[in-house]
């Protein structure tokens, strides 16, 4: 399933089905071992699904393919929503969800680059830009067509190495790079500390041709990605309004979704609460 370029109309019934499959094998991570960073994954499950199913270009049986498209996840910590993607496009085996965040399981609960299908070791945030500068520019001196997408979070827009990059990419300009900005409104213990808003007006004054969208509607976020490339010269900031906890609405309502930690027979509950309002939308 070699995928040298994506689709030219996308299939939404199955782009919904898979991030239905996307939010299940999240949830069957986090019910491991009781924990993980839950709210962030389903909410960009979207995301994800929409780049894994329909935009990039990748080989799921060897990828360090050269001509893959880069996929940085900047917030290491999403790692769940990382390995259910690779697990759902059969890079990694589904039979090894539930040892997500256990000793010596590849399935870490921040990214290390030893897992397959892992382009940036995470867990120190603020570094995925750059990297992502780093390697568009390093593609373009290759001559290859290939690009990099690069998630990152509204707390690493409190971080100046984030618009350091920014600065950068538009001064390369680099319409080979497009940044998926994840604000979800919160951070560590609650909403997000500054005020970055207006986040979109921030990109487009940093030279970047910029979107503001749903991020969990996905004929939004497949649109958005096919206006990303466009070859103009300028980097694409897409940036994603989400949903922590998005499909279980006990998360979805919780002050604090940036780390959930609850008994394991709960879990029991929140699976059937999601099948639920899965239904319900039916
Ligand atoms: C450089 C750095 N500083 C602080 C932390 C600790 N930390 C881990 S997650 C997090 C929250 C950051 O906000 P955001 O990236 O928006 O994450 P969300 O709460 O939405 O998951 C922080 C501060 C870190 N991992 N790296
Ligand atoms: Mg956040």
């Amino acid at each position: 399933m070699l995928r040298n370029s994506p689709p030219a109309r996308a299939d939404f019934d199955e782009l919904r089905r898979r991030a239905e499959n996307l939010r299940r094998h999240m949830l069957t991570m986090a019910r491991g071992r009781g924990q993980g960073y839950i709210g962030q994954g389903l909410g960009i499950a979207d995301l994800l699904t929409v780049l894994y199913f329909h935009e990039l270009r990748y080989d799921p049986a060897n990828v360090q393919w050269e001509g893959r498209d880069r996929f940085l996840l900047s917030t290491g910590h999403y790692s769940i929503a990382l390995w259910a993607a690779l697990a759902e496009a059969g890079v990694l085996p589904v039979s090894e969800l539930s040892t997500y965040g256990a000793d010596d399981s590849r399935l870490e609960m921040s990214t290390l680059d030893t897992t397959p299908g892992v382009e940036l070791i995470g867990g120190s945030l603020g570094h995925g830009l750059g990297q992502g500068v780093g390697q568009a520019l390093g593609l373009r001196m290759d001559a290859s067509d290939a690009r990099v997408f690069v998630e990152l979070s509204d707390g690493e827009l409190q971080e100046g190495s984030t618009w350091e990059a920014a600065m950068s990419a538009s001064h390369f300009r680099l319409d080979n790079l497009v940044a998926l900005v994840d604000c979800n409104g919160i951070q560590a213990d609650g909403p997000v500390v500054l005020d970055m808003e207006p986040v979109g007006e921030k990109w487009r004054a940093f030279g970047w041709d910029t979107q503001d969208i749903d991020g969990n509607d996905i004929p939004s976020v497949v649109a958005a990605l096919e206006a990303a490339r466009n070859a103009d010269g300028k980097p694409k900031a897409i940036v994603l309004r989400t949903l922590p906890g998005k499909g279980v609405p006990r998360i979805e309502t919780s002050e604090k979704s940036h780390f959930f930690r609850i008994d394991v027979a709960q879990w029991e509950g929140i699976i059937a609460e999601f099948e639920q309002s899965l239904e319900a939308t039916r």
